[in-house]
C-alpha cells in the first residue's frame, strides 16, 4: 500500500452541527461513557493507522489540565487541499461528519461500527481542539474552538486554516481535545476505565505500542502515572493474563490465526480446572458480550472438530454417553478476535454480532486450522485433555440428568423442599412488567414484602450471606437454600440448561446496605449471575437498589437524600430547624418509607449492571471470590466494584 492518498479521496456526507443539538445519536450517552467515547474515537484512527502496518506507537495522555492528548507515529492526516471543498485533509476530517477516507477507500479495511462515527464527532463535542501532523519533515497545525455565532453556540469551528508552523524530523499526528463541560456530565476521564480500554486494545493488536500517561495526580513518591503496553503474543498473551489466577492442568494454549481479503480471525484457547466455559470474543476490537455469529460458527467448529477426533482416535467406550459440545468446553477460556467489514450489531445491548455470513466463515477457518492444530504430534496432550474434559463431563451431565428425572417422578417435592419459605411471589404473570427484589436481611425483606406492589414485585430476602460460588460445584450451589430458590424463582434454570425465555422477571434488583457486608452481598449474587447466568447481566436485566442514605424532616414534611452530594444541597436550601437521621440499614425503614424510596417505580433510583469490561469483571471476581486470600486481601478497600453505567442510574418513570 503506497502512501498516495489525496485530501479529494474524501467523502462528505453531512454537516456537523446535527452532532451538538443531538449528541446521544452520536455516542450513546452524555454521561462519562459517552465522554470516554470521544477519546476513543481518536484512539480508534490512530489504531487504525497502526493496524494498517504504518504506525507502531501510539501515546495517548490525560494533561493537567483535563484535556486529554493522542499521538501516533503513522503517515499523518492528509494536508492537502481538496478540490472540491477547498479545505485540507485535517479539516475535513475534524469539521465535517463522516469525512474520511473510510467510505470510498478500497485500501481502508476495518473500522469500529460502534465507534467510527469519526474525529469530527469528537472536534463537535469538544472546548477546544488541536490538531498536529507531522508529514514529509513538516508539521502542520490546525485549532478548533467553540463560539458563539448569531446568539448560538457552534462549536468545532476553525480558529483558522491548517497552517505548516515548523520543519520536523517526526511522523505522524498528534490531537488534543478538551471536552465541553456544556455537553457532558462530567469531563473527568477515569483513569481506570482507560487503563483497562488501553490494555485490551493492545492485547488485541500484537506488536503495537501503547504509552498512557495521567499527569493529573502524581502518586505517593512525586511519580507521574504511565503504564506501557506491548503484547508480542497477542491473544495468547490476553488468555494467559486472563487465567492468571486460575489453576491449570495443562498450560499450553491453542492459537490460530488467518487473514483472508476482507477477513481477519484470531483464536486462542487455554483450559483452567474450572468447571464453566468463558468465550471472550471481540469484532473490530469491540467486546461482542452477548456474542453472536461468530461465536457461534467457532463452537460449532470446535465441537465438530473434537468429535472428528475422538473418532479418529477411537477414544469414546460405547457405554460412555454421548458428547455434545458443551462437555468439550468445560473450563475452556476463549478469546476469539474477528477483523470484517459492515459489521451489523444486534442484541439487546447491541453487542451481539448479527451478520449470518460470518457464522459459516468461522466455521470453516475454526475447522480447517483446529483440524490441523489436533493432527499435529506435538499437540497430542491438549488434545487428549480436551478429550478427557469432554468425557468426564457428558458422564456428570448423565448423571444430572438421571438425577433430575428420578426426581421429577417423585412429584418434584423434594427439590420444592429447598425453597425458601421466605420467599413472596408477586401475583401477576407478565414477565417483562414482573420484578424480584433480593433483599439483604429479614427485617429489611418484612418491609420490602408489606411495602411492595404485590401485583409485579416479589421478594427473596436473604437469611445471611449467600454462598460464594466462585469455584464451587455445580450440584453444591443448588444445595444451597439461596441459590436454588433464586434460581426457582427465576424460571431460567442455570449453567448449561440456562435459557433466559423463560425468565419469569424483567428486572432482578439487588437490595442491599450501603456498607461492607451489603458490598460483599453484592459482589457474591453478581459473581452467582455472571458466571452462572451471564446473559441477565449482559442483557441488562440485574440491578441495584438505591435506597436513600439520610432522611431530613421539617415540620412534618419528609425529604430524602441518596448520597452526600444531595444531603448538602438539601441542607443549603432549608431554613430553620430540622432533624436529620443517617440509614444505618435498610431494616430502619418501615414498609411506607422503603416504598416511597426505594421500590416505587416512580420515585426510585437503580443503577444497572453493566460489565463493559469482561476480563476486568472476571478478573475481580477471581480475584475477590477465588480461593487463593492473598491477592484479595491487597484488593480489600479499592474500588472492586462492577461498572455502574451511569446514565442508567435513571429515575424510572419519575
Ligand atoms: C491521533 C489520531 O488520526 N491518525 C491518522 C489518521 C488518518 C491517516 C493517518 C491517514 C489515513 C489515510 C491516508 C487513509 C486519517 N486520514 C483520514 C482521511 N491519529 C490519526 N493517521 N492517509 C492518512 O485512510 O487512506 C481520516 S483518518 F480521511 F483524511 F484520509
Amino acid at each position: 500500500m503506497a502512501d498516495n492518498y489525496k485530501a479529494k479521496n474524501i467523502v462528505v456526507l453531512e454537516g456537523l452541527d446535527a452532532v451538538r443539538l443531538r449528541p446521544g445519536m452520536y455516542i450513546g450517552t452524555t454521561g462519562i461513557k459517552g465522554l470516554h467515547h470521544i477519546l476513543w474515537e481518536i484512539v480508534d484512527n490512530a489504531m487504525d493507522e497502526a493496524a494498517n502496518g504504518y504506525a507502531d506507537t501510539l501515546r495517548i495522555t490525560i494533561n493537567v489540565d483535563g484535556s486529554a492528548t493522542v499521538e501516533d507515529n503513522g503517515r499523518g492526516i492528509p494536508v492537502d487541499i481538496h478540490p472540491v471543498h477547498k479545505k485540507s485533509g485535517v479539516e475535513l476530517v475534524y469539521t465535517v461528519l463522516h469525512a474520511g477516507g473510510k467510505f470510498d477507500n478500497e485500501e481502508y479495511k476495518f473500522s469500529g461500527g460502534l465507534h467510527g462515527v469519526g474525529a469530527s464527532v469528537t472536534n463537535a463535542l469538544s472546548e477546544w481542539c488541536k490538531v498536529e501532523v507531522f508529514k514529509d519533515k513538516k508539521e502542520y497545525c490546525q485549532e478548533f474552538h467553540s463560539v458563539m455565532v448569531n446568539g448560538k453556540m457552534r462549536s468545532g469551528i476553525p480558529v483558522g486554516p491548517l497552517k505548516q508552523v515548523g520543519n520536523t524530523k517526526k511522523r505522524g499526528t498528534k490531537v488534543t481535545f478538551f471536552p465541553d463541560a456544556k455537553v457532558f456530565e462530567t469531563i473527568i476521564f477515569d483513569r481506570n476505565t482507560i487503563k483497562n480500554r488501553l490494555q485490551e486494545l493492545a492485547y488485541l493488536n500484537k506488536g503495537v505500542k501503547i504509552i498512557f500517561t495521567d499527569e493529573r495526580e502524581l502518586d505517593d513518591e512525586g511519580n507521574v502515572y504511565s503504564r506501557e503496553f506491548f503484547y508480542k503474543g497477542g491473544l495468547v498473551d490476553f488468555v494467559k493474563k486472563v487465567n492468571e489466577k486460575k489453576e491449570k492442568k495443562i498450560e499450553k494454549v491453542i492459537y490460530i490465526e488467518a487473514k483472508q481479503d476482507n477477513f481477519e480471525l484470531e483464536l486462542a484457547i487455554q483450559y483452567t480446572n474450572s468447571e464453566v466455559e468463558n468465550v471472550i470474543s471481540f469484532v473490530n476490537n469491540i467486546p461482542t458480550i452477548e456474542g453472536g455469529t461468530h461465536e457461534t460458527g467457532f463452537k460449532q467448529a470446535f465441537t465438530r472438530c473434537m468429535n472428528d477426533y475422538v473418532k479418529k482416535n477411537n477414544l469414546r467406550k460405547a457405554k460412555d454417553p454421548a458428547l455434545i459440545g458443551d462437555d468439550f468446553r468445560e473450563g475452556m477460556t476463549a478469546i476469539l478476535s474477528i477483523k470484517m467489514q459492515n459489521i451489523q450489531f444486534e442484541g439487546q445491548t447491541k453487542t451481539k454480532l448479527g451478520n449470518p455470513e460470518v457464522k459459516g466463515i468461522v466455521e470453516s477457518i475454526v475447522g480447517e486450522k483446529l483440524g490441523e492444530y489436533l493432527s499435529e504430534n506435538k499437540n497430542k496432550d491438549i488434545a487428549t485433555h480436551i478429550v478427557k474434559v469432554g468425557v468426564d463431563a457428558s458422564k456428570v451431565r448423565d448423571a444430572q440428568k438421571k438425577a433430575k428425572d428420578a426426581q421429577r417422578s417423585k412429584n418434584a417435592t423434594t427439590s420444592q423442599a429447598l425453597i425458601s419459605s421466605k420467599f413472596a411471589a408477586c401475583s401477576g404473570r407478565k414477565a417483562e412488567k414482573n420484578e424480584l427484589f433480593i433483599v439483604e436481611g429479614d427485617s429489611a425483606g418484612g418491609s420490602a414484602k408489606q411495602g411492595r406492589d404485590r401485583s409485579f414485585q416479589a421478594v427473596l430476602p436473604l437469611r445471611g450471606k449467600p454462598k460464594n460460588t466462585e469455584g464451587v460445584k455445580k450440584f453444591e450451589v443448588i444445595k444451597n437454600e439461596e441459590f436454588n430458590t433464586l434460581i426457582y424463582a427465576l424460571g431460567t434454570d442455570f449453567d448449561k440448561d440456562f435459557n433466559i425465555k423463560n425468565l419469569k422477571y424483567d428486572k432482578i434488583i439487588i437490595l442491599a446496605d450501603a456498607d461492607h457486608d451489603g458490598e460483599h452481598i453484592r459482589s457474591l449474587l453478581l459473581t452467582f449471575f455472571y458466571r452462572h447466568m451471564r446473559p441477565l447481566i449482559s442483557e441488562g436485566h440485574v440491578y441495584f437498589g438505591m435506597p436513600p442514605l439520610y432522611k431530613i424532616e421539617k415540620k412534618g414534611e419528609i425529604k430524602y437524600a441518596y448520597n452526600d452530594i444531595e444531603l448538602e444541597k438539601m441542607l443549603a436550601e432549608i431554613k430553620g430547624s430540622y432533624s436529620l437521621q443517617r440509614y444505618k440499614g435498610l431494616g430502619e425503614m418501615n414498609p411506607e418509607q422503603l416504598w416511597e424510596t426505594t421500590l416505587n417505580p416512580k420515585t426510585r433510583t437503580l443503577a444497572r449492571i453493566t460489565v463493559d469490561d469482561v476480563v476486568e469483571a472476571d478478573n475481580i471476581i477471581s480475584i475477590l471470590m477465588g480461593k487463593d486470600p492473598a491477592p484479595r486481601k491487597e484488593f480489600i478497600n479499592e474500588n472492586a466494584r462492577f461498572n455502574k453505567e451511569d446514565t442508567f442510574v435513571t429515575k424510572f418513570g419519575g
